[in-house]
């Protein structure tokens, strides 16, 4: 289990905050599913040819958006993805290459983290060593695809919490993170919460090795509590922003959280 007693630790919503978003929710979800009933059977058909929002109809890109601000609700950061032993780690098979089509030169790499307040008007360049400097945390957690498939994984890196503590502190007063690769073709949104999670981490090994090119050398985000598109390989750039930043994914018809 991660060490998670130095971390911040904000605040789980009360009881009575979560039942009241629930209820404005589902209120706003029987509003939706009311005028789908309302055109009776011609209802799906109306749905699905309605002017889609990021690759979905309308009516149901405002429930899955309904749903994923539910789960930002019930989000806890005490709530951790399950453990397994490191004898279960088995090795993925490489899953999704985009951004990682160029080839990359691991010593010219830099991690470029955008300015996000002043006085940090440059954007700083960190290397692998910088990150390596951070306490170093192992975990093994189910990587899980949202096609269907899922691989018990060991990783080693830094938590993203202390990335932040160290090279970043201000940037905890945004509530986003975008993180995108070097060319910028690949790029994943995280609310704060889900950034500071004790199991999100910046790695940069992967079973006992450091990681291979196509699997995100050399390094990629893993945070367990959501599905592996989140998962960036060959990360370039963090930014911190106050507005929720676009994500390759939930831009092509996925939930923008992917929590599972
Ligand atoms: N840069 C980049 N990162 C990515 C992807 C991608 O296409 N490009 N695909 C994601 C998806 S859908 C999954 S399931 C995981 C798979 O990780 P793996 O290739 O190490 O198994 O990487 C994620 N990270
Ligand atoms: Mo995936």
């Amino acid at each position: 289990m991660p060490d998670t007693s130095s971390l911040p630790s904000p605040l789980p919503p009360s009881d009575e905050a979560v039942e009241r978003e629930a209820a404005r929710r589902s209120r706003r979800a029987f509003i939706v599913g009311g005028v789908a009933a309302l055109a009776g059977l011609g209802g799906r058909r109306w749905l699905v040819t309605r002017p889609e929002t990021d690759r979905l109809a309308w009516p149901l890109r405002r429930v899955l958006d309904a749903n994923g601000r539910l789960a930002e609700t019930l989000f806890s950061p005490t709530r951790l993805a399950p453990e397994f032993p490191a004898g279960r780690a088995r090795m993925p098979r490489v899953n999704g290459k985009v951004g990682l089509k160029t080839p990359l030169d691991p010593a010219a790499w830099r991690l470029r983290v955008e300015p996000y307040a002043p006085p940090l008007t440059q954007p700083l360049e960190l290397t692998l060593a910088d990150i390596q400097a951070l306490p170093r945390v192992e975990i093994t957690t189910e990587l899980k695809c949202i096609e269907g498939w899922s691989v018990v994984v060991r990783w080693a890196g830094a938590r993203f919490a202390d990335f932040v503590a160290r090279y970043a502190p201000a940037a905890q007063t945004l509530p986003y993170v975008r993180l995108a690769t070097p060319d910028g073709a690949y790029y994943v949104g995280l609310d704060l919460a889900s950034a500071l999670h004790p199991q999100t981490l910046l790695c940069y090994e992967m079973n006992g090795q450091p990681l291979t090119g196509a699997h995100g050398a050399p390094l990629r985000l893993v945070t367990p509590v959501k599905y592996g598109i989140k998962y960036i390989k060959r990360i370039g750039s963090i930014a911190f922003l106050a507005e929720r930043p676009a994500d390759y994914w939930a831009q092509r018809g996925y939930d923008w959280h992917a929590g599972h």
